[in-house]
C-alpha cells in the first residue's frame, strides 16, 4: 500500500485544453509546496482557517501568471491533510512545469500522486467509505444524466448509510445474543424470541433489497440470465420455444422431460439475454434417483445466478401447494408470472401474472412485450455504481444467505449461538463492502483504476 505521511502532487483537470487546470497537493509539506510557488511570499503558518488567495505565481521556464490558491492548512480538506489546489491557465506545459517545479522544490519527499491516490487517502482517513469512493469514480465517468445521478447519490452516502444503518442493527442484535450467551445460567432473557425473528426478518429483507439493487445494476452491463422455473409438465419448455421462436427444447406431455437446464441466447430490446429451461420442480426427494436430485441442485444452482425468473403456472388445473406457497415468498431478483395454456378448457387466469397459449405465437406476443418493457426498466434502474456493484455483489450474496440461515434458526430452540455465527458472518461481509474490513489487494484493485489526480 502506499504511504500516506508523504507529500503528493497532481494534475487534477482532465487531459485537453482548456482555459483554466488545477494542480493538487496532500500532505504535510502542502504549506511549503505552496510557498514555494508564490512570487511574493505570504506567512501561510498564520492561516489556520480553510482560505482562497488570488496571487502571482512562478514556474520555471514561464514568467509568472496569475492563480487562484485554494488552501486548507489542516483536516478540514478531502484527504483531511493539509491539502492545496492550484487554479491556474490550462495550458499542459504549464501544468506540467508546475509539477516539475513542486516534486524539485516544493520540499523534500515530494512526489507525484498514484492513481486515485487522492481518493485513497480521503478512505484511509475515514472521509469516505469504499463504495463512496466508487462513486467518485462513478462520477468522473458517467456518460449521462442518469449515471450521474446514481453516482452522486452514492457519493453523498446513500448506499453507505443503507449498510451502516444494516451493520449498526446487526452489531445491536449480535451483543443482544452474546449477552444472553455469556449469562445462561443466570436465565436471564436479553431477546425474547419474537424480537429476534422480527429484527433478523428485517435485516434479511433489507440485504434482500439492496441485493436486487446491486443486481439490477449488473443487468445492464452483463447478459441478463432468464430462468423459467415451474413443476413438471407445466409448460416450461414449450414456452422457450415459443418465445424464442424455435425448437430449442424438448417438449412432451411425459412430466420430467427436461432434466438437464437447456440454455438458449436471444436478443430483446437490444438487450441480450440467455434463457435458462430447467427441469420440472420436484417436491419428494425421497422419491427421486440421483440424476434427478442432481437436476433439481442444478435447478437451484441456474435460479440462484438469474436475473429474471419466469414461474411458470399451468393455468388449466388447480394451483398446487408449491406454487402457492411460491406467490408469497418474496422473488430474489425479477419474478414475472406465467399463467401457461390458455387455449384448454377450464383454464384460469392468476390475477396480475401474463396469460400464455405456446400453441401460437400471438399467444406469447403479449409476454415477449411485457419482458421488453421489464429488462429495459432494468437497465435504466440501477441506483449503484457499477464498480460497486460488481465488488460487492458476492459480499453481499453471502451476507443474505447468512441472515437467511438465521432466520431459519429463529424457529429452533438452543440455537442462539448458530444464529450468533451466521451474523457475524455477514457482518464481515458487510465490513468488506463498506471498508470496515478491508485488504491492500482490495484497495489496489479498486484505486488503480483512477485517473491520476483523483
Ligand atoms: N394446450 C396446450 N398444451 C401445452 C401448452 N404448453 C405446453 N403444453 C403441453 O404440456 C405438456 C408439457 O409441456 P412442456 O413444455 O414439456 O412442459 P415442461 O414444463 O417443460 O415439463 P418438464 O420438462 O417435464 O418439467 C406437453 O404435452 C405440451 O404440449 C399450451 O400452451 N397449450
Ligand atoms: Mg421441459
Amino acid at each position: 500500500m502506499f504511504p500516506t505521511d508523504d507529500t503528493i502532487c497532481a494534475i487534477a483537470s482532465a487531459a485537453g485544453q482548456a482555459q483554466r487546470g488545477i494542480v493538487r497537493i496532500s500532505g504535510p509539506g502542502a504549506a511549503q509546496c505552496l510557498a514555494s510557488l508564490l512570487v511574493e511570499p505570504v506567512n501561510l503558518e498564520e492561516i489556520t482557517e480553510p482560505t482562497v488567495l488570488t496571487a502571482q505565481i512562478q514556474v520555471e521556464p514561464f514568467p509568472p501568471c496569475s492563480a487562484k490558491l485554494y488552501f486548507w492548512p489542516d483536516h478540514r480538506s478531502y484527504t483531511r491533510q493539509p491539502s492545496v489546489e492550484v487554479h491556474m491557465p490550462g495550458a499542459a506545459p504549464l501544468l506540467q512545469a508546475a509539477l516539475n517545479h513542486l516534486c524539485r522544490q516544493g520540499g523534500t519527499g515530494v512526489r507525484v500522486a498514484q492513481p486515485g491516490e487522492f481518493t485513497m487517502r480521503a478512505f484511509l482517513a475515514g472521509r469516505l467509505d469504499l463504495t463512496q469512493a466508487e462513486a467518485v469514480l462513478g462520477v468522473i465517468d458517467a456518460v449521462d444524466q442518469q449515471e450521474l445521478s446514481v453516482a452522486l447519490s452514492q457519493l453523498a452516502g446513500g448506499l453507505n448509510r443503507q449498510l451502516q444503518a444494516l451493520r449498526d442493527q446487526m452489531i445491536g442484535l449480535l451483543a443482544q445474543l452474546e449477552a444472553g450467551l455469556d449469562f445462561v445460567e443466570e436465565d436471564i432473557e436479553f431477546i425474547s424470541p419474537e424480537q429476534l425473528r422480527s429484527q433478523v426478518r428485517e435485516v434479511h429483507e433489507q440485504l434482500v433489497l439492496i441485493l436486487g439493487q446491486l443486481q439490477n445494476r449488473l443487468v445492464q452491463t452483463n447478459h441478463v440470465r432468464i430462468i423459467l422455473r415451474g413443476l413438471p409438465n407445466a409448460g416450461k419448455s414449450s414456452l422457450l420455444n415459443a418465445l424464442v421462436g424455435r425448437d430449442a427444447a424438448i417438449v412432451s406431455d411425459i412430466a420430467g422431460t427436461t432434466r438437464d437446464y437447456v440454455t438458449c441466447h436471444w436478443r430483446i430490446g437490444g438487450i441480450d439475454c440467455t434463457f435458462i429451461d430447467t427441469a420440472g420442480v420436484e417436491l419428494n426427494d425421497a422419491l427421486l434417483s440421483e440424476i434427478d436430485r442432481d437436476a433439481q441442485g442444478m435447478t437451484s444452482r441456474q435460479s440462484e445466478i438469474s436475473h429474471v425468473e419466469l414461474l411458470c403456472i399451468d393455468g388449466s388445473r388447480e394451483l398446487d401447494a408449491w406454487e402457492a406457497d411460491q406467490l408469497q415468498i418474496a422473488p430474489r431478483g425479477v419474478r414475472v408470472v406465467v399463467c401457461t395454456k390458455s387455449d384448454l378448457p377450464g383454464f384460469r387466469p392468476l390475477a396480475a401474472a401474463d396469460v400464455v397459449t405456446s400453441h401460437t405465437d400471438e399467444g406469447v406476443r403479449g409476454l415477449r412485450e411485457h419482458l421488453k418493457v421489464v429488462l429495459c426498466q432494468q437497465a435504466t434502474e440501477g441506483t449503484v455504481v457499477q464498480q460497486t456493484a460488481a465488488r460487492c455483489f458476492d459480499s453481499l450474496e453471502t451476507a443474505t444467505q447468512s441472515v437467511q440461515r438465521a432466520l431459519e434458526l429463529c424457529d429452533q430452540q438452543w440455537v442462539e449461538e448458530l444464529i450468533a455465527a451466521e451474523l457475524r458472518t455477514a457482518l464481515n461481509q458487510l465490513g468488506l463492502v463498506v471498508g470496515a474490513v478491508y485488504t491492500d489487494d482490495i484497495l489496489d484493485r479498486i484505486f488503480s483504476t483512477f485517473c491520476i489526480g483523483k
